[in-house]
């Protein structure tokens, strides 16, 4: 019997390392510590311009068993959420799927506004304070992949979820995970997800560095990027394939500041890498910002949590072919 456990344990323990963590959201691979949207009685100073965030996910045409979207800390209250004057927000969480739940231009917005709720409404759960849910997870599902919405893209479906702060001035902070399974975090093998608008927190000390990685499309001329409330914390660098650090305008408390790169041929069907260096002195602490960016139509990127062409890393080192003789 000992045995056996040991070689269970061995067994778990030797599965490739992508295969257990490839789906949180966020990913390892932008190493930010949480997503946060705040209830809608707080002042846009805390850090979060709109109280709302959607997120997508896509789960591959190929994979038919039912899925589960999963919310880490759902409630508002406890140890890791953001108090202001005692907790008395409520945050709603609601799933949606079916034709238009993606493909609806107010889906693809910035902003909470027209029919960004578009889509059938597959499930709905509103979290105050609650114990129960504290630094715990909450699993919404089993849902059909089907039920999606089919993207002919990645050829895959999609499904949506709306975090919407509907009272209260509080930062709820929380994760997600895309899982085949109800209790437990497991990958859908090919899954991924994005968004249009990241809100999230830095982390809590000046050593770690995050990242967001927007997806540069065809026919991609121009980003321009806007970000809210940094805190004039520190740095936003933009590396590629071929940019080896071009820096962003960085905002201070409550206001939007932007810039703008010139994209490069290299660059185009691949991913960005934006990296947050934080100030070294004086540290900023719980620093919730937003950022969205767009190209020349002011159509919004896509960050993909699981960057599409994988982290691009700079290439320091041209390769010549020699001429032939
Ligand atoms: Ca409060
Ligand atoms: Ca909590
Ligand atoms: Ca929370
Ligand atoms: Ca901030």
């Amino acid at each position: 019997m000992r045995i056996y456990k040991f070689l269970i344990l061995f067994l778990f323990v030797g599965l490739p390392s992508r295969l257990i963590l490839a789906q949180p959201v966020p990913a390892q691979v932008e190493n930010i510590p949480y997503l946060v949207t705040f209830g809608n009685q707080a002042e846009t100073y805390w850090g979060d311009d709109d109280f709302c965030q959607l997120f997508f996910f896509l789960v591959p045409e190929d994979y038919s068993d039912p899925v589960y979207i999963r919310v880490f800390d759902p409630d508002c209250g406890g140890k890791i959420d953001e108090i202001n004057l005692g907790f008395d927000t409520r945050t709603e969480f609601s799933i949606y799927g079916g034709v238009g739940c993606w493909s609806d231009k107010d889906a693809q917005g910035t902003q909470p506004v027209g029919n960004y709720r578009s889509g059938n409404l597959l499930d709905s759960r509103t979290f105050g304070v609650d114990p129960e849910y504290d630094g715990k997870w909450y699993t919404f599902g089993p849902f059909d992949p089907r039920d999606g919405e089919f993207s002919d893209e990645f050829n895959g479906y999609y499904f949506k979820i709306i975090t919407q702060g509907i009272s209260g001035n509080d930062g709820n902070l929380y994760q997600y995970y895309l899982s085949t399974e109800e209790d437990r975090n497991v990958s859908v093998e090919g899954g991924n997800a994005f968004t249009y608008e990241y809100t999230f927190r830095l982390w809590n000390d000046t050593v770690n560095v995050s990242h967001i990685y927007p997806y540069v499309e065809d026919g991609t001329v121009r980003v321009k990027q806007r970000n809210f409330d940094w805190d004039s914390d520190g740095r936003i660098d933009i590396y590629s394939i071929d940019r080896n650090n071009s820096s962003a305008v960085v905002s201070g408390e409550d206001y939007w500041s932007e810039s703008e790169i010139v994209i490069m041929e290299g660059e185009v069907g691949k991913s960005l890498d934006f990296q947050f260096v934080k100030r070294k002195k004086p540290l900023v602490v719980n620093n919730n910002v937003v950022i969205t960016t767009m190209n020349q139509y002011e159509e919004n990127l896509r960050f993909f949590t699981k960057p599409i062409g994988g982290v691009p890393k700079y290439k320091s080192d041209p390769v010549f072919e020699p001429d032939d003789e």
